[in-house]
């Protein structure tokens, strides 16, 4: 084990590993590596706390779309008992303080080294080691490099013209000011109607005086139902943890309900609206699971869109209104599905319009507001849903350079290459987690994590058991792995909606792939497991010169 020390020569700190980011997956991989396995192991994180993509999204309604007593690691048993969820779905602020909890529990503070921003990680050939700088001017030293930074946590502001010459001020909803926006008094116009700016907007429009909507796409959105957890709920999660993560384990996305085993043509017309119905007041992320064909079967899925779309004409009473919400171009769920509280509702408010940036689309924006092609709306604040340069944008910002300097920018020109979204050809030692080719996005994402996190660990224990110096992905199983990716997703509605980021779509000039594997986290598990068992084939193996 290698001593985090500093060498006066280099002043380079050194250690085994350097793990990139203190949110779910940097917290975990930290524990495994320093508690669990006993190496060295530092974390970079830009922010001044633990969170990650927590840390950043502090915008008006940020809340999980998975249930908090699913949203949590499942490693500790004690863990699980001690921490109490206090609503069905958790928000920024409690994530943040049950990741406090857990970095504090373990201890892991004492390793994470704050305000470091990675500005470049350069592979060693000759000396198979990691150096990485910080914009300070630190400089770390190790034999893995682990990245940790999320799949969202890169803002995508568009490019609009005029943006610099605009007076008022404006916010991307992924980099949200700590003291918080006020609203009180303000006409506010917000970009974006994802499950961003479906969280944000019912809570800007109680606050300012007018918010305008500026909708290019329509989208689905089942309501939350969010409510304070009962104690009853509370104490039954407690008393079956065991249960309940074996249904998280057993599903295709992590979550803690089942996929319903019928077809929505097994069921008579009025059957399938009760169920819809039956779902829909339940709420969540679960509508999904009505049916098992839902996320496969335009037909199938075309009688719940069909019922959503009906639920937002019901709801909003402007027919225009109604009518410019409801003009939904892409199967249910082939985008993230977005949950809400009040959004639809929202537009029946006196204070609240909506613009159709498909008709009118945006021009510029001016010192005065956003002037589309039909008009100009004065503003005092916009605020940007625009969501992410997903996945790959996150890797990106960090400069990283593997064999023979090829940086990953280059090597990825045509879209990410990893095999099994965990390691990257032409980059030995570095472990991505959650990254492009993994399930993550599309699967409760602590559950993505724990796994990705359990693999990593066992394969540097594996390698250290074995002698083994380096492990790198094999370029012909990257590419196996890549048509596997799409394969997967072909299999699904996904690729139906065009513009959605899982293609990198929603950022110009990003190379259009659907980047999260959609072939279900169990099945993913599985293939992971067999990999470690057999030996890593798929990846090359070397040993340490002197044992060669
Ligand atoms: O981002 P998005 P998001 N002009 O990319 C629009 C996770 N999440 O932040 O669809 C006008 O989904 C864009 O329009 P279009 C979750 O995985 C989790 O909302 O490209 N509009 C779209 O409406 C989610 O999927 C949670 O036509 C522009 C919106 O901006 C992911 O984060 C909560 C535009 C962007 O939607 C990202 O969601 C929230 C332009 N130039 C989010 N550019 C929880 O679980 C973009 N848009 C808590």
């Amino acid at each position: 084990m290698l001593d985090a020390a500093t060498s006066s020569a280099s002043q380079s700190a050194t250690f085994d590993a350097v793990i990139v980011g203190a949110g779910f997956s940097g917290l975990y991989q930290l524990h495994c590596l320093r508690n669990r396995l006993g190496l060295s192991a530092v974390v970079l994180e830009m922010a001044d706390g633990v969170g990650g993509t927590w840390y950043w999204n502090r915008y008006p309604g940020a809340r999980c779309d998975s249930e908090s007593h699913s949203y949590c690691y499942g490693f500790s048993k004690e863990l699980l008992e001690e921490w109490e969820w206090s609503e069905r779905y958790p928000d920024h602020a409690e994530i943040r303080r049950y990741l406090n909890h857990v970095a504090d529990r373990f201890d892991l503070k004492r390793d994470i080294r704050f305000n470091t921003r990675v500005v470049s990680a350069r592979y060693d050939d000759a000396a198979n080691l990691w150096h990485v700088a910080t914009a300070s001017g630190e400089t770390f030293t190790a034999t893995y490099l682990i990245t940790a930074v999320g799949c969202l946590s890169s803002a995508n502001v568009p490019n609009i013209p005029g943006l610099a010459d605009f007076k008022g001020r404006w916010y991307h909803t992924g980099e949200w000011p700590h003291e918080g926006v006020d609203f009180t008094g303000k006409r506010v116009g917000q970009i974006g109607t994802g499950s961003t700016g479906i969280q944000a907007a019912p809570v800007i429009a109680e606050q300012a005086a007018h918010l305008t909507v500026f909708q290019r796409t329509a989208n689905y959105s089942v309501p939350a139902r969010n409510a304070p957890l009962t104690r009853e709920f509370v104490d039954y999660v407690k008393r079956n943890h065991p249960e309940i993560r074996e249904t998280m384990l057993g599903t295709p996305n992590g979550h803690p309900f089942v996929i319903e085993n019928r077809s929505v043509f097994d069921v008579s017309e009025e059957e399938r609206l009760a169920l819809y119905e039956e779902a829909w007041e339940k709420g969540g992320l679960q509508f999904r699971a009505t049916f098992r064909d839902l996320t496969t079967s335009k037909a199938a899925n075309d009688t719940a869109a069909e019922f959503l779309k009906n639920k937002i004409r019901q709801i909003v009473k402007d027919p225009a209104k109604a009518a410019i919400l409801s003009d939904i171009d892409h199967p249910y769920a082939a985008k993230r599905p977005p949950i809400d509280t009040d959004y639809f509702e929202t537009f029946n408010r006196d204070n609240v319009s909506l613009v159709d940036l498909r008709k009118t689309p945006i021009e510029r924006i001016t010192e005065r507001g956003i002037k589309t092609t039909d008009a100009e709306y004065e503003l005092d604040i916009i605020v940007f849903a625009t969501g992410f340069d997903a996945m790959t944008g996150p890797l990106f910002r960090l400069g990283i350079t593997g064999r023979d300097g090829l940086a990953l920018r280059d090597a990825w020109q045509a879209g990410p290459e990893t095999y099994l979204g965990l390691g990257v050809p032409g980059f030995p030692n570095m472990f991505t987690i959650t990254g492009p080719g993994s399930p993550s996005v599309l699967c409760n994402m602590p559950v993505a994590i724990e796994q990705h996190v359990d693999w990593i660990t066992d394969c540097i224990a594996h390698m250290r058991a074995n002698g083994i110096a380096c492990i790198e992905a094999e370029r012909p199983a990257a590419l196996q792995w890549s048509d596997e990716v799409d394969r997967a997703a072909n299999a699904t509605l996904l690729p139906l909606a065009g513009h959605s980021w899982y293609l990198g779509a929603n950022v110009p000039g990003k190379p259009r792939r659907f980047m999260p594997y959609a072939g279900g986290m169990a099945h993913y598990r599985q293939l992971c497991a067999d990999v470690a068992a057999k030996g890593y084939p798929g990846f090359v193996l070397e040993r340490a010169l002197a044992d060669a």
